[in-house]
């Protein structure tokens, strides 16, 4: 009795022996293959779809498995697609939010998965939001809203109309959206502290082109109504600015001069706008994401901690203030042949 219970004894420790080697081998080991649920937000704009294509072809480069899912900027989708990919059981998901709010019960339901999540792209806003991420690989919202607000203050200073009264229309991101918040907010700050220049019509156009050009057709009508022109557009991204340039061609005005058009995202026809006097300047706002977020899975299978939060740098391209302000501004012309979104 006792052998055959030492016998049972020793098969069971022998067992679980090997399951615990077969569950460290599969940790631990950096090289095995990965499965990766990529929750994207919709296919909106350049920017979008250069950021689709950068986190794609890395994850599928570096030898792994991607699940992918477009929302079609439908918050549900995300939810539901993120859903499937636990029941799916992927190694790793990828996640940009489309809006800041609203995710507490699949994050949570992520976590309790124990699948590790790396966010790119849009901020969340929860309670402990940092225990839901490995690393969250994004842009500095509030300094591209900055950025765009300090350009327009040193153009006017430049063309020595700083204290005349400028109306400012602005685009919006999709409402709720961390770039629509953020970059709204900076730009405000950054204006409002001169009371001549004001922002006089402010609507979403969703990140779309069409829609921003839909949009600017309406400020176009109340500005001609009220007899008062619009000076400035400031495009939450560069897709809006170029739906503003087309519907102010079609007005019969010219923009790049009769109206001062900022654009974010330095998208490649953004640059061809600036080149062709259309559009006056674009922030920089990468989604070249790829291969960081390719570097943070790897770190993270390896059994390292990759940091919190990286952000890409923000730069400002433009036709004319590049010369007078080196320092801040850099020519679009310059890097036309780097745009690879
Ligand atoms: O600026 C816009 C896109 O979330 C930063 O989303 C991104 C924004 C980008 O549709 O073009």
């Amino acid at each position: 009795m006792k052998k055959l219970l030492a016998i049972l004894l020793t098969l069971a420790l022998v067992f679980v022996m090997v399951a615990a080697c077969g569950d460290n081998a599969a940790n631990d080991d950096p090289n095995r293959p990965l499965t990766i649920g990529f929750s994207q937000i919709g296919s909106e704009s350049d920017w979008r779809v250069g950021n689709t294509v950068s986190v794609s072809e890395a994850i599928e480069g570096a030898g792994w498995t991607l699940v992918f899912n477009d929302a079609n900027q439908v918050q549900e989708n995300q939810i539901r697609a993120i859903r499937d990919f636990i029941t799916q059981g992927v190694d790793y998901i990828v996640f940009g939010p489309i809006v800041e709010t609203g995710w507490d019960s699949v994050l949570q339901e992520v976590k309790d998965a124990g699948i590790p999540l790396v966010m790119i792209d849009r901020t969340i806003d929860m309670p402990n939001q940092e225990d839901y991420y490995v690393t969250w690989i994004t842009n500095n919202f509030e300094h591209e809203g900055i950025a765009a607000g300090n350009w327009l203050i040193d153009y006017l200073t430049h063309t020595g109309r700083i204290n005349d009264d400028i109306n400012i229309v602005e685009l919006q991101g999709t409402v709720g959206s961390g770039p629509q918040i953020q970059r709204l907010a900076g730009f405000h700050a950054t204006v409002g502290a001169h009371s001549n220049l004001r922002i006089t019509q402010s609507e979403t156009g969703n990140f779309e082109t069409e829609m921003g050009k839909t949009v600017m057709e309406a400020f176009l009508t109340k500005a001609a109504a009220d007899g008062d022109p619009i000076d400035v557009v400031y495009a939450h991204n560069d897709g809006m600015a170029l739906g503003a340039i087309q519907a102010i061609k079609e007005a019969g005005l010219t923009p790049g001069e009769d109206i001062i058009i900022i654009g974010i995202d330095a998208v490649a026809l953004a640059f061809e706008a600036i080149l062709a006097g259309d559009m006056n300047v674009t922030v920089e706002c990468s989604p070249l994401m790829g291969p960081t977020v390719v570097d943070v899975i790897q770190q993270h299978v390896a059994g390292g901690t990759p940091p919190k939060t990286i952000f890409n740098n923000v730069r400002v391209f433009d036709e004319t203030l590049y010369s007078v302000f080196p320092d801040r501004y850099l020519k679009a012309g310059d890097d036309v042949a780097n745009r690879v979104y």
